[in-house]
């Protein structure tokens, strides 16, 4: 469907024309280098490209408009849009001396130009998307908008580009729901002001916070902010209280606060206030998030409604870092792969005592959290000893090479990820070529079929591939992991006789792993067992789900019960699965659909959706022969980058799901540190004899695991 790129060349012209060191940073080659980058890339030719327009003055009074007659914003001439039109005329004193009745603004001749060009810049992307003429899309402007309050200009924000765009997608489209992710170092105070006691607009934003000791400075950022009246709740602070929060904190937050919510809350639109000053380099976050995280960042939002993501350009100053994730947030909404993270993927304590304590926050008002924050999480004694670590976490061979982890600014942008893309992004090889299936145009029903020989090899410790039907069955399977292996094919879908379902999974396991798989997550829904044969060797992890109970034989061996409803599934995606996977790094992932898996085609699709983040996109999706068209085609159009369907609104998770949620949380989190949405107390007592059944201390078992894997980057 497409990707718009709202831009105007004249939105370079307002600059700073006096001495102001806290100023200066807002520079008009923010926008030049971000633009030279995408167009060095190749991909601001694959967007739809939109000239920006001016807002009209009725447009900026849908948030900027007289309190006396707010109802009339066309008929009376608001006081602060009338105040920043003056500026056109004035000269340079008068300019300098207007801008120091705000905080942190420089005003120029062309800055009511820009700033109308900048606010309409989002409500042209947002027209875009909601009529239907592209999918997603980025406003890339200047001068940036989520300071900007009802009359104040503030922190080099005008006019509130989002919020304006939020309020026209409600009053000209009639929108009922809208999330604003805003994922800008500093807080969106003016966002937060504006929509504060709205519950059709759920604001989310992090910010540089250090207990209030950071610019804006106030009381109102911190995680207890959570809005008024009836927007209780629709507020969701998650405020840094120390610097060098990176990739896994980003990803953590995402993952154990934003996603539960906004799930829960079912948004119409996703609007982004995407200021990249929260990535490495930048001056004022002093943040460690690497370009590639805003890949991650937006690949996860773009689960959400339907896919509709607008992102709008705030902050961002470092001018490598911020045209670096600039192209990342392009190339994802694109539908291109996230390239993997770099980087331990370990979230620092006090990134996790802030997620607890904006959970804490919002738990009263949001289904999602209130199970799980009520229960005590009984870990397992922190007596584990060492098993094994994973291998190291660059692996050699076809794969895609990720990028050493990265401490100083200057050292992440020397390694690009060296591996071509591959010329095929998704490969359907099912049985018999299905002509009903409906695929976008590039994705290739294969033809091709492993040698006859070599299927067999493979085939032979497994007595029921023997037959015919399982044979050309895994030729096909083979054939395509091979082209994913050889970085020809990113991803793709095949399909086997549901009898053979585990062990036609294990060849493809043993094949990825003998073929330059480091490690390989295989996620495994319905009736299927591990492998007996798998080795415990950190290579493979293994997750089941499906299984009857939740246990955790290893670290790598984790099995969890099917959830029934659409909260226990969620929460089991973004509660454990998600948290895994993350944490594992895999450069290949398997996601089987065995027997008896139950999963409609929506929550499958979305399982997809969220496991292409991994791996470089690298996902093989294995279906039952007698799957349906509609979910073979709807599994190969998600892993092709089609956003998947949304669920609706969400029942709730059932107390057993919960329940084996937390059980298997506290038993791997001393292990996966990706899983803690909390600091571990001490030493818990099991609660539930029932749930906390010993695990066998055999080698394998949790008492031999090692703990250590990692270590703490802070
Ligand atoms: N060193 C945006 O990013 N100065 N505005 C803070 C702390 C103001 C940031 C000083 C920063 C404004 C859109
Ligand atoms: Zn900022």
């Amino acid at each position: 469907m497409g990707t718009a790129l709202v831009y105007h060349e004249d939105m370079t012209a307002t600059r700073l024309l006096w001495d102001d060191p806290e100023c200066e940073i807002e520079r008009p080659e923010r926008l030049t280098a971000a633009l030279d980058r995408l167009r060095q890339r190749g991909l601001e030719q694959r967007c739809l490209r939109l000239s920006a327009r001016e807002a009209s003055k009725e447009e900026l009074g849908l948030v900027h408009s007289d309190p006396a007659s707010p109802a009339c914003p066309s008929a009376c001439s608001p006081e602060y849009v009338s105040l920043v039109r003056k500026t056109q005329v004035l000269g340079e004193e008068e300019l300098q001396a207007l801008s120091r009745q705000f905080d942190a603004i420089y005003f120029h001749p062309s800055t009511f130009h820009c700033a109308r060009l900048a606010a309409g810049a989002g409500l042209q992307l947002v027209d875009a998307v909601l009529t239907g003429a592209v999918q997603n899309g980025l406003a890339l402007v200047r001068p940036p908008g989520h300071h900007s309050q009802r009359a104040a200009a503030n922190g080099f924000c005008v006019f509130n580009n989002v919020a304006i765009a939020a309020a026209h997608a409600k009053q000209k489209h009639g929108l009922h729901r809208i999330l604003i992710v805003d994922w800008d170092v500093h807080h969106g105070q003016g966002i937060q002001y504006l929509f504060e006691d709205d519950p059709s607009v759920l604001y989310f934003s992090w910010h540089r916070y250090e207990h209030g000791r950071f610019w804006p400075f106030l009381r109102e950022s911190d995680a207890d902010a959570v809005g008024r009246g009836q927007g209780l709740g629709f507020t969701v602070n998650l405020p840094w209280n120390q610097v060098g929060m990176g990739n896994a904190d980003y990803v953590a937050a995402f993952l154990h606060l934003l996603l539960p919510l906004a799930f829960e809350f079912d948004p119409e639109l996703v609007l982004v206030s995407a200021g990249f000053d929260s990535a490495i380099g930048d001056p004022e976050g002093q943040m460690q998030a690497t370009p590639e995280c805003f890949a991650h960042l937006t690949q996860l939002l773009q689960v959400l409604a339907g896919g509709r993501v607008c992102a709008m350009l705030e902050g961002g100053y470092h001018l490598e870092s911020l045209a670096e994730s600039v192209c990342m947030t392009v190339q994802t909404l694109l539908g291109d792969p996230a390239p993997p993270l770099s980087g331990p993927m370990v979230p620092c304590q006090s990134a996790l005592e802030s997620i607890q304590s904006a959970r804490a926050a919002q738990a009263p008002y949001w289904k999602s959290l209130q199970l799980q924050d009520v229960t005590p999480v009984p870990t397992s004694p922190s007596t584990h000893s060492p098993e094994g670590r994973p291998p190291p976490l660059l692996p050699g061979g076809p794969m895609c090479k990720a990028a050493a982890p990265a401490s100083a600014p200057s050292s992440f942008l020397d390694q690009p990820c060296l591996c071509p893309a591959p010329s095929v992004r998704t490969t359907v090889a099912l049985t018999a070529p299905d002509t009903t299936l409906v695929l976008p145009p590039d994705v290739i029903q294969q033809e091709g079929s492993a040698l006859r020989e070599e299927t067999e090899a493979w085939a032979r410790p497994h007595e029921s591939l023997a037959r015919e039907e399982a044979l050309t069955a895994l030729g096909k399977l083979l054939y395509l992991l091979d082209g994913m292996l050889d970085g020809q094919v990113n991803n793709g879908i095949a399909a086997t006789p549901a009898s053979v379902a585990a062990a036609t999974l294990d060849v493809a396991i043993q094949r990825g792993l003998s073929h330059g798989a480091q490690r390989l997550l295989c996620v495994a829904l319905g009736q299927l067992d591990r492998p007996p044969d798998l080795a415990h060797d950190g290579r493979t992890l293994w997750l089941n789900i499906g299984g009857k109970e939740a246990t955790a034989l290893s670290m790598f061996h984790v099995c969890t019960p099917l959830p029934v409803m659409t909260g226990g599934f969620l929460n089991c995606i973004l509660g454990l699965v998600l948290p895994l996977a993350y944490g594992f790094q895999p450069d290949l992932v398997l996601v089987a659909l065995g027997p008896g898996h139950g999963l409609q085609g929506p929550h499958a699709a979305l399982l997809a959706a969220m496991l292409r983040g991994l791996a470089g996109g690298r996902v093989l999706a294995l279906l039952e022969e007698d799957s349906t068209p509609q979910l073979a085609g709807i599994l190969a159009r998600v892993l092709h980058g089609e956003a998947p369907p949304s669920l609706g609104p969400s029942s709730m998770a059932s107390p057993e799901d919960v329940q084996a949620l937390m059980y298997l949380r506290g038993q791997l989190q001393p292990q996966w540190k990706m899983l803690q949405v909390r600091l571990i107390a001490e030493a818990w007592l099991c609660p539930g004899a029932r749930l906390c059944r010993r695990v066998p201390s055999s080698s394998g078992g949790l008492k031999s695991a090692k703990v250590g894997a990692f270590t703490p980057q802070k």
